[in-house]
């Protein structure tokens, strides 16, 4: 592995170069990882907004429908679109290329995929990774879309500066939101297909349970409605919800309280690297000594017990 890596074709946005390396990255193959420190320095311009919610909310229509508005205002859009749930990069991906496929022609945008498969040191990881280097090819702005169903999703959520939770009228008295902890990271809650019976209901429920869930000072959640499939035409709801994400940024992102934002953020990402670079050692080691299976074997004959082999195991790193 050599030292110097060219990362010239990254800063000047080659697409091509982009796409090899986040495919390298995804093995952590050669010198993928030298790359991406060596572009570090050049990022930190990028702002990311996640997007998540139930399947099926409509966040895809959302996300095309904010590249659009991104573009008209003359920002590079870069996408990432995170799917944990299939391991075989099936369905929601194909679904979501196709609902932003207006925009595949468009050299401002790019569009990534990450699915379970190839990403042993986790989704959040890998999100991380891809957004540093939209960020350096001077992608202004960052878009991560994510099916909200545990704690993947969470974590994923991290790379985010404002986060996004997508809901839609009519999901009963437990709004579904509440249950996967979403309601948790929302900075910004959409209630989408307000063309739909009940958004003023939905719109009452989540404020009522922001309410609730509020100990001393209550979180500033701006709630927006929003009818994503019509674009970003007046009544989409689109351009609102773009200013509450530019009112949380402003909130948020900038002045004193910018710090320890930045300083959690960054946290979260060395957190996960560092699980990462552990469970990868870990199972070097337990694969030099014949697989875990071998190693379990003086444990089911009660030879020996699991608390030291563990403990020897991880001191052998
Ligand atoms: N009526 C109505 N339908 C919408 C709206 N937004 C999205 N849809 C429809 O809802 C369906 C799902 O939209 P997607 O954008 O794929 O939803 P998603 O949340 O990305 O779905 P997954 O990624 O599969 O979880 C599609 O048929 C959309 O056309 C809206 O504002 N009103
Ligand atoms: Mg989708």
């Amino acid at each position: 592995m050599s030292d110097t890596v060219d990362i010239a074709p990254i800063l000047a946005g080659d697409v091509r170069t982009a796409a090899r390396l986040m495919r390298d990255l995804d093995d952590r193959r050669g010198n993928a990882l030298a790359m991406l420190k060596a572009l570090f320095p050049h990022t930190g311009k990028a702002y990311i907004v996640g997007i998540t919610g139930n399947p099926g909310a409509g966040k895809s229509t959302v996300v095309d429908s904010l590249i659009a508005h991104y573009r008209a205002a003359g920002e590079k859009v870069g996408v990432v679109c995170v799917d944990p749930t299939s391991p075989f990069s099936g369905g929601a991906i194909l679904g979501d290329r196709i609902r932003m496929q207006r925009h595949a022609l468009d050299p401002g945008v790019f569009i990534r995929s990450l699915a379970t498969r190839g990403h042993l040191g986790g989704l959040s990881r890998s999100t991380f990774d891809v957004a540093h280097v939209l960020d350096a090819m001077g992608y202004q702005r960052v878009l991560i879309e994510t099916v909200g169903v545990g704690q993947d999703e969470v974590d994923v959520m991290k790379a985010a500066h404002t986060t996004v939770v997508v809901t839609v009228p009519g999901l009963g008295d437990d709004i579904q939101a509440i249950k996967s902890g979403l309601l948790e990271v929302a900075d910004v809650l959409v209630v989408n297909k307000a063309d739909r019976e009940g958004a003023d209901r939905t719109e009452r429920d989540l404020m009522h349970m922001l309410d609730l869930r509020a100990t001393g000072e209550r979180k500033d959640v701006e709630i927006v409605r929003t009818i994503a499939t019509r674009g970003t035409a007046a009544g989409s709801g689109i351009t609102e919800l773009a200013a509450a994400v530019e009112a949380h940024r402003e909130r948020a992102w900038t002045g004193e309280s910018a710090i320890p934002r930045a300083r959690a953020r960054a946290a979260a990402h060395l957190g996960e690297l560092v699980r990462a670079l552990l469970a990868d050692r870990a199972t070097a080691a337990m694969a030099a000594r014949g697989g875990l299976s071998e190693i379990a074997q003086a444990v089911s004959e009660h030879r020996s017990d699991p608390w030291t082999v563990a403990e020897d195991l991880v001191k052998s790193l």
